[in-house]
């Protein structure tokens, strides 16, 4: 007898791989994705990433950044992602030379002490047992809210007992918007308390060193702030600290290192497109994004344009302990309702959300050509209802507004894994299978 022949009437089965229309991971390490199609990256800046040893590493403008994660959280960065970022601006200048700041009470400095890769730290010192020595310098925020701040710090060689300290402190109203106290274990493992503001963790980065992240409580941008580090924050206590790599951003949360000067410094947006040879009428979309403790205070993570009129058309945020997706054109969110209406209410799951170090993400996109209607899956939830409230029927996605050429945008604050598009709708699994 014959053996059973390796067929299946499975219609999704079987068009799976031919229908999986857009393949591409970070793993990679290219721009051009496994199905074919050659990206084109764009980042009118330098910036910074970190390579598998913690260390930071100066990017030129328009060179994509593939950065190494800890996705388990061991300190141990496995995994390579795609940083994508929004456009930020590192406030305080010269961010690695305390030089030029102002020393209050004769704080002591050894230049360039310790290096993270790229990046230079300045071992500064409290030598008065009366009073406070700190660095300080003015910060100039733009609108009121809370604020992301960072520092790269590593245990002094005379750590003072009862910590030291990072602040911004708004002059105009003699209050503290940041104030944390870090103190550290023998070897030299950073504990950190906000007595204002929000302690949102430490990153391991080259051994001994780690990146502070930290939130303002929301400030009055119209008064007078400084950021302010002290190498022993009780007065009658003497000690010292490594610090360099300060950042204040105007961002609602710390956003990638960015290297200052004379002046105060923007990493321009990163955006990552390619070319679809298909005009999709229903596709499913899988998004896997890292997500690393620094990042999950993101309100809005992952922007995807698809089209070649920047038409937006999925948005996913996560900074709400939910996953949500919107509709949107032009940017603009195109049914009031449909934040809400897309996110999942399992309050179970959607707690979890904000733990997990990696989030999978699938959409279903349906008569795109004639009116869009989406659902949406992540983790192992299954998909939603079919949103009709969403869909797209003002203005509906005419096959020209694709343009000869289609093209998905991806853009956001994130560390992408994969995206993966298949025409038609499938599951999540079968989305992922190329
Ligand atoms: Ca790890
Ligand atoms: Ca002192």
């Amino acid at each position: 007898m014959f053996p059973a022949l390796p067929f299946t009437h499975d219609p999704a089965a079987l068009e799976l791989r031919p229908r999986n229309r857009f393949v591409l991971r970070a793993t990679d390490l290219s721009t051009r994705a496994l199905t074919g199609q050659a990206g084109t990256f764009a980042r009118s800046s330098a910036a910074t990433l970190f390579d598998v040893n913690g260390a930071v590493v100066l990017v030129p403008a328009n060179v994509e950044r593939f950065t190494a994660v800890d996705l388990d959280g061991d300190g141990i960065r496995e995994t390579l992602a795609w940083w994508l970022e929004r456009a930020a601006t590192n406030l305080a200048i010269r961010s690695e030379d305390f030089s030029a700041w102002t020393a209050t009470n004769s704080p002591t400095r050894t230049a360039a002490a310790k290096l993270c890769g790229d990046l230079v730290l300045d071992l500064l010192g409290d030598a008065s047992g009366a009073s406070v020595a700190d660095y300080r310098e003015s910060i100039d925020f733009t609108g009121d809210s809370v604020k992301g701040v960072s520092v790269f710090v590593a245990m002094g060689t005379s750590p003072a007992a009862a910590g030291s300290a990072i602040a911004i402190v708004d002059e105009t109203a003699a209050a503290d918007r940041l104030r944390a106290t870090i103190t550290f274990s023998s070897a030299g493992v950073p504990s950190v308390t906000a007595a204002a503001g929000t302690y949102l963790g430490a990153e391991p980065c080259t051994p001994g060193v780690y990146r502070l992240h930290f939130l303002t409580t929301s400030v009055t941008a119209a008064n007078d702030h400084r950021v302010q580090l002290e190498p022993a924050a009780t007065a009658a206590e003497q000690g010292n600290l490594y610090a360099g790599g300060v950042q204040v951003e105007d961002t609602p949360y710390p956003t990638s290192y960015i290297p200052t000067v004379a002046t105060t410094v923007t990493r321009a947006a990163e955006t990552l497109t390619f070319p679809l040879g298909w005009q999709p009428s229903d596709c499913t979309l899988w998004v896997s994004i890292a997500r690393p403790f620094w990042q999950r205070a993101n309100a809005n993570d992952l922007a995807i344009a698809l089209g070649t009129t920047e038409r937006r058309l999925l948005e996913v945020g996560c900074g709400s302990l939910t996953v949500a997706v919107r509709v949107l054109e032009n940017g603009d969110t195109y049914a009031a309702a449909s934040d809400g209406a897309f996110t999942n209410g399992a309050a179970s799951y959607a707690g979890a959300v904000s733990a997990l170090p990696q989030l999978d993400i699938t959409a279903q996109f349906r008569n795109l050509l004639t009116g869009t209607e989406g659902r949406l899956a992540y983790g192992a939830a299954a998909f939603s209802a079919w949103n009709v409230t969403t869909k797209i029927a003002a203005t509906p996605v005419t096959a020209p507004s694709w343009g000869s050429a289609p093209l998905i945008t991806l853009a956001g604050d994130i560390a992408l894994l994969a995206c993966h598009i298949g025409a038609g709708l499938k599951t999540r699994d079968q989305v992922q299978a190329l």
